[in-house]
């Protein structure tokens, strides 16, 4: 008898109309590239990679609409039409009256470091990112974790470990007083923690203390659209919005937001700077002329501003987002059949296992996650990247290691690229490296750049 149908699969919003051709290498050849590239996935050539899960960021396919937006690029120096599209798209969808564009994601975050934050100040976020904490801390801020313990324990099968601890926040303004805590940092869902999103109901908590004590909320929105599909699909009250009606409120607990328009926005390049306080606004407007470019381009073409402008109309796009949550969800169901440890419960944009039980033989002075990206290229040609130790760094104070408890390697997907036949294929792959785990020896460091040595750091086999 035939199988009965007892459910209606979905499948991406879209059809393929460019391809780029991809190349798969020996192992040899793998062998040899990854050693001469330090044992650093960000070190390789991206002709040597076969399926590159290395980041989302830029990496994106774009639509055939920001492909034609491209070829209306108004290049004037001052006051590009694109410019203009783009800031009435930031308003509409951010809900953000005033705007700087930037070259991309970290631009903002120096901007906006330099200006709010004072030497000897606190800043406090739902897990730190690299290149935010490293902003807040050039700027002169020691960052504090306030992100629910959950967050720390991959098992955890909290909804939404992207939470903040009301607690941990309330004590750290007792403790240092709020006029030494320029503003709450909040991001959406948690990139190091897995891709775990907060909920609308922890932000409104948040955002009451915050106000009994004068504190900002300030949100990097980089990948805001995938924590408002998480709080649509987990959260009570937001089944029947749209993905852009819980954007907007999202958005409205916030003073301002930086965005990596790389993510979202499903452009190559591109950063934004947006906030409701026009002091703040005129202060980054003067600023971004001295390190981006004028105010109306911020470091970019004005065919990059009319792609962003076009993709903030896509993102909000529930089929796009559904799809794209649905690839990862896929990978992360297909490893479950191997046993495979990775961050539960399956995040936004990405698959993150979890090194340290992968590699339960290997100390985290041996970089198991490190270790683990390397062993996965070798294996396949598919590229991740370390989220673990390398990715923390040392306390700039101490200079010592700050051996976080999540010791990860996420495998992350472009938004619109790969097919289920490439994730079967990385299933695959880390499936066989996880069957014969115990023959894989550690590395350890030979050089380490002083700023965010996970991109440049280099490794031996131990
Ligand atoms: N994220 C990522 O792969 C690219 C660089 S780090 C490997 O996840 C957040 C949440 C990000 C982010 C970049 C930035 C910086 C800010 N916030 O890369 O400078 O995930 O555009 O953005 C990367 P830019």
């Amino acid at each position: 008898m035939a199988k009965k149908v007892i459910k209606r699969s979905w499948a991406e919003p879209f059809k393929i109309k460019v391809v780029e051709p991809i190349k798969m290498t020996t192992r040899e050849h793998r062998e040899k590239e990854i050693k001469i590239a330090g044992y650093n996935t960000f070190l390789l050539k991206s002709e040597d990679v076969y399926i590159d899960l290395l980041t989302d960021s830029g990496t994106n396919a774009m639509s055939d609409r920001q492909w034609a937006g491209m070829m209306v690029g108004d290049e004037a120096y001052a006051g590009s039409r694109n410019f203009y599209h783009l800031w009435d798209n930031v308003k509409k969808y951010y809900g953000m009256p005033y705007f700087v564009p930037t070259h991309q994601g970290r631009a903002a975050e120096h901007i906006i470091s330099k200006i709010l934050i004072k030497d000897g100040d606190f800043v406090p976020g739902n897990m730190y990112f690299t290149t935010t904490r490293l902003h807040q801390e050039l700027a002169g801020a020691t960052f504090v974790d306030v992100i629910i313990d959950e967050a720390h324990n991959p098992k955890s099968e909290h909804p939404f470990k992207g939470n903040i601890d009301l607690e941990k926040l309330k004590n750290l303004i007792e403790k240092v007083g709020a006029k030494k805590i320029p503003y709450v940092s909040v991001a959406g869902p948690v990139n190091m923690a897995g891709g775990q999103p907060f909920s609308m109901e922890n932000l409104k908590e948040v955002h009451k203390l915050c106000s009994e004590h004068k504190i900002k909320l300030w949100f990097d929105a980089t990948r805001a659209t995938e924590n408002a599909y998480f709080i649509k699909e987990r959260e009570a009250g937001y089944k029947e919005k749209s993905i852009a009606e819980i954007l907007k409120e999202i958005c409205s607990y916030f003073e301002g937001i930086w965005v990596s328009a790389k993510k979202d926005l499903m452009v190559n390049i591109g950063g934004i700077l947006a906030t409701k306080n026009k002091k703040v606004f005129e202060k980054a407007r003067n600023m971004v002329v001295v390190y981006e470019g004028l105010h109306t381009y911020g470091g970019l073409a004005g065919r990059d501003m009319e792609a962003m402008a076009i993709g903030l109309e896509e993102m909000v796009e529930y089929d796009n987002i559904r799809a794209r949550i649905g690839q990862v969800e896929y990978f992360g169901k297909e490893l479950d059949k191997y046993g495979v440890p990775y961050v539960r419960p399956i995040g936004g944009h990405a698959i993150f296992l979890d090194a340290k039980r992968f590699l339960s033989h290997l100390t985290q002075d041996q970089f198991p996650a490190q270790t683990l990206a390397a062993e996965i290229y070798i294996d396949s040609g598919v590229r991740g990247m370390e989220r673990g130790i390398v990715s923390a760094g040392r306390d700039p104070k101490t200079g010592k290691e700050r051996y976080p408890k999540l010791e990860l390697v996420r495998l992350t997907f472009p938004r619109r690229v790969y097919t289920q036949a490439h994730i079967d294929v990385a299933v695959e792959s880390i499936a066989t490296v996880y069957q014969n785990r115990k023959n894989i020896t550690g590395l350890k460091m030979i050089y380490e750049p002083e700023y965010l040595r996970f991109f440049q750091g280099r490794f031996e086999k131990l």
